[in-house]
């Protein structure tokens, strides 16, 4: 098949969904073309089969905001026209299930090879920007008018029914993980940058977008760390980096714990965790968390989110109430107490992520919903 992605290119669950994806079509032989404003983030190496094509918008003082999503929707079409695209596959609804639809528009009247618009609802998009009443009606028709919807957990797929009264079907594909990279490892080495040999380590990933609650990250942190001797390390950045490195200061915490930033190669500090953490407030799925599982690190997160989908509470980790941080570092105290209890929790992390959400798996879920679309 030839197959254009657009997705957020930046550090995101949904670029990196799209991306790991685009990166396996292409190692199955498939054409994968992807159409956006920047290399996507863990796009980092050439591989066979995968183009990528800029899109640029031009500033023009008339414009105060640069319409990107003109641009975008003429590069999809310039792109499928020239390429004969099969799929046009969306991540995140807004904009781009829109410029999806105008250029499909454009390729109608100039009389060209159509490809069907797939779209793949990823959380946010759904949640936080579609329900917005101005967004409201654009992303309603945007999703009524791909061919194909997908949906990163049931969660998702539910909350999207009920939010925009959809009746077609929301195919439910979860996120996968690249079975090479996230691997359970030793790495004695590399654990030592950030830990004693006595300490735990405790690790977070997230965009640090007030949604991920990164100061009940904090707060879980300071109560495990006054029983246990434990370091924090947090990984990537956003809205809120600056008022969680005050509060590590304020609450001195800055001797234990660590802000790397963005991290492309994410796995090399995983593998080294004894925990990880994802308190966020909404999780349609929790990709950080299923990377966190496959190298073998139990999860404490929130339930009645997506993460019930991803983490097997009392088995590979603890789903718990919203901001109830106090439970949360209580069962992390727990299980890091008890070696035997915390060794099965590290092993059941990783296989039951190999058994339910292995690349090889999910990728295969994709291709076959694109051929049901295509002939169905
Ligand atoms: O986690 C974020 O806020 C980023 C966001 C995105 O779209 O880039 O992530 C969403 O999509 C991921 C991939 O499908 C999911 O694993 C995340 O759970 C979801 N984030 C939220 O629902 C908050």
């Amino acid at each position: 098949m030839v197959i254009g992605i657009t997705c957020y290119p930046v550090a995101g669950g949904s670029g990196i969904v799209a991306t790991e994806l685009g990166l396996q079509l292409a190692q199955r032989g498939h054409q994968v073309h992807f159409i956006t404003y920047a290399m996507p983030f863990r796009l980092d190496e050439y591989q066979t089969n995968l183009m990528y094509h800029g899109v640029e918008t031009t500033a023009y003082p008339l414009f105060k905001f640069p319409p990107y999503t003109l641009t975008l929707s003429a590069k999809m079409a310039e792109v499928s026209r020239n390429f004969k695209l099969d799929i046009l596959h969306m991540h995140y609804a807004i904009p781009h299930a829109t410029c999806a639809y105008l250029a499909r528009e454009m390729l109608k009247a100039g009389g060209d090879h159509l490809p069907k618009i797939i779209t793949t609802l990823h959380g946010t998009d759904i949640t936080l920007v579609g329900s917005d009443p101005s967004y409201y009606d654009i992303t309603k028709f945007s999703i009524l008018s791909s061919d194909g919807l997908t949906a990163v957990s049931k969660y998702l797929a539910d909350e999207t029914a009920e939010v925009f009264k959809v009746d077609k079907e929301i195919r439910v594909i979860h996120n996968s993980f690249d079975e090479k990279r996230f691997v359970p490892g030793s790495c004695v080495d590399r654990r030592r940058e950030f830990a004693g040999p006595d300490e735990y380590l405790i690790v977070h990933v997230s965009n640090f977008r007030p949604v991920k609650r990164t100061l009940d990250v904090l707060s879980i942190f300071e109560k495990i760390s006054s029983v246990l001797p434990a370091r924090l390390v947090l990984v990537g950045e956003g809205p809120e980096t600056v008022l969680s490195r005050r509060q590590v200061k304020k609450r001195q915490l800055s001797d234990k714990v660590t802000f790397l930033g963005n991290q492309t190669r994410v796995e090399a500090v995983l593998q080294c965790a004894d925990l990880f953490l994802m308190p966020s407030e909404e999780e349609s799925f929790g990709l950080a968390a299923l990377e966190a599982l496959a190298c073998g690190v139990p999860v404490i997160g929130t339930s009645n989110t997506g993460l019930s989908e991803v983490v097997s509470d009392g088995e590979n980790g603890f789903l718990l109430s919203v901001g109830d941080t106090s439970a949360m570092a209580n069962e992390g105290i727990a299980l890091l107490k008890d070696s035997i209890r915390l060794k099965e929790f590290k092993e059941a992390a990783a296989s039951l992520a190999i058994r339910r959400f292995s690349a090889k798996k999910i990728v295969t879920e994709y291709e076959q919903f694109y051929q049901e679309i295509l002939h169905g």
